[in-house]
């Protein structure tokens, strides 16, 4: 009997310590699924890019805009959409040299004429940045845009050296099917 008793006793003693160690484990798990949600929240994967509240990644294969587009959401990202000049200026400066035109996030696919980015959201009036004549549908067959990357060859380039007001109007409509590099965007959680 008093052997039964003295087992029981040492066994609530162990379960009260078992106890004890699940709660602290318990709150450590907390601790850390915090840190991790922070990372991903801060962080963006390898080879991409974090500015502002997205990552990006500007490829260095090239692929038709529907191949581009599947990579980038494999990635859990999208082609990129561009909201503002700042946006575009801080693509222009990460493309690689020698990089000419790149896909973005935009077509006319649907209806001809009708520009929507990839979340569906239509172009809109303040953040339109074609090329001079541009989209022009040229032969009928171009419903996926570009972005033509401003060197130091092109017009554009000095007066944006001197502070002028943005002269960034590089977007062209091309056909989808071109293979070309691409830029996918990942907002951050
Ligand atoms: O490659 C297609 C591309 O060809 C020309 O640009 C190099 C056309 N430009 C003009 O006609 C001014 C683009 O519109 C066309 O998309
Ligand atoms: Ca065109």
């Amino acid at each position: 009997m008093e052997l039964l008793e003295s087992s029981f006793n040492k066994l609530k003693h162990e379960k009260g310590q078992i106890l004890i160690s699940h709660n602290n484990l318990t709150k450590e798990n907390d601790r850390l699924w915090k840190i991790v949600s922070k990372l991903e929240r801060d962080c963006c994967p390898e080879n991409w890019w974090k500015h502002s509240s997205s990552c990006y990644f500007i490829s260095a294969v090239e692929k038709t805009w529907n191949e581009s587009r599947q990579y980038c959401r494999e990635k859990d990202g999208d082609l990129v959409i561009i909201n503002s000049k700042e946006e575009q200026e801080f693509l222009n400066d990460n493309m690689k040299e020698g990089m000419k035109e790149i896909w973005i996030g935009l077509s006319d696919t649907d209806t001809e004429g009708v520009w929507r980015w990839v979340d569906g959201t239509p172009l809109t009036g303040s953040c339109r940045m074609w090329r001079m004549g541009e989209p022009n549908d040229s032969d009928g067959n171009e419903d996926c845009a570009v972005f033509c990357r401003i060197t130091q060859s092109s017009p554009q380039h000095s007066s944006i050296r001197r502070g002028h007001p943005a002269t960034l109007q590089v977007w062209n409509d091309v056909p989808c099917f071109r293979p070309m590099p691409f830029i996918c965007e990942r907002k951050q959680l």
